[in-house]
């Protein structure tokens, strides 16, 4: 089993979903929370874009966004849907979950 680190704000936000799956996946983890005021302008030059949540693998790899840290671990741990079509069924659901967390709706 790899060694993975999650590197993320002190906060659920973007990191919970990876959380999530790596927990129903039984995959231990070290959950790295960086303070925003004291921690993250000196941890921030140091992630790729700048940005969390970033999936540390094996202290040598650093993966970026979210949806890829999710593809990549479903696909690595058996979570990915069989075919193309459940595939794009299984898109929709992350695409909306993320816009329901990121924007309201106007209407
Ligand atoms: N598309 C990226 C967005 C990453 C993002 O916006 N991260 C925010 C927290 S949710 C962040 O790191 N903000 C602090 C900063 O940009 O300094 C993803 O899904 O991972």
């Amino acid at each position: 089993m790899p060694d993975y680190e999650l590197q993320y704000l002190n906060l659920g936000g973007r990191a919970t979903p990876i959380r999530l799956m790596l927990t129903y996946l039984g995959i231990s983890f070290k959950d790295t929370k960086f303070d925003v005021q004291k921690d993250w302008p000196s941890v921030k030059a140091t992630l790729p874009f700048g940005q969390g949540p970033v999936l540390v693998i094996d202290k040598t790899v650093k993966l970026a966004q979210s949806h890829a840290i999710l593809h990549f671990l479903a696909k690595e741990h058996g979570l990915e849907p069989e075919g193309n079509l459940n595939q794009a069924f299984a898109e929709i659901k992350n695409c909306r979950s993320m816009e329901q967390y990121c924007c309201s709706t106007i209407s």
